[in-house]
């Protein structure tokens, strides 16, 4: 099967907790290479851009204030069927019901504050990487 990419984000609350780096065990230790990676603190255009898709959700202006309120870690996650195994690797949206073992179990609080972003499909994952990173910035890692 080809190399696939997805994109993540650790969202501030699990920056708070300061897992950036047992995140980043799981993605390495689940066979994912990270390709591209940075810290920024969103702005809420950056934010409301984003998840635009979400524009008209209730929810909303929460998700964009939680984003917004303390820095992210974004990366560019490599590997065989890569957006479908970060999202196995993340867990369910809701951490009460994200399977024992996930991220969202281990450190996501709730719905709202739920730890970490995953690209739900190859053709997101390509708009997702472009939000944030330009072509020179994502590295090839074949050796
Ligand atoms: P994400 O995009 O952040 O990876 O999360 P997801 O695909 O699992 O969930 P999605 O449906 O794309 O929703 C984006 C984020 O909005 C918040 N949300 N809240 N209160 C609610 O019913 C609700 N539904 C979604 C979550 O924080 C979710 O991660
Ligand atoms: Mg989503």
């Amino acid at each position: 099967m080809a190399l696939e990419r997805t994109f993540s984000i650790i969202k501030p609350d699990a920056v708070a907790k300061n897992v950036i780096g047992a995140i980043y065990n799981r993605f390495e230790s689940a066979g994912l290479r990270i390709v591209a990676s940075k810290m920024v603190h969103l702005s809420k255009e950056q934010a409301e851009g984003f998840y635009a898709e979400h524009s008209e959700r209730p929810f909303f202006g929460a998700l964009v204030s939680f984003m917004t309120s303390g820095p992210v870690m974004v990366q560019v996650l490599e590997g065989e069927n890569a957006v479908l195994k970060n999202r196995e690797i993340m867990g369910a949206t809701n951490p009460a019901e994200a399977l024992a073992g996930t991220l969202r179990a281990d450190y996501a609080a709730s719905i709202d504050e739920n730890a970490c972003h995953g690209s739900d499909a190859p053709e997101s994952a390509a708009r997702e990487i472009a939000y944030f990173f330009s072509a020179d910035e994502l590295c090839s890692r074949t050796r």
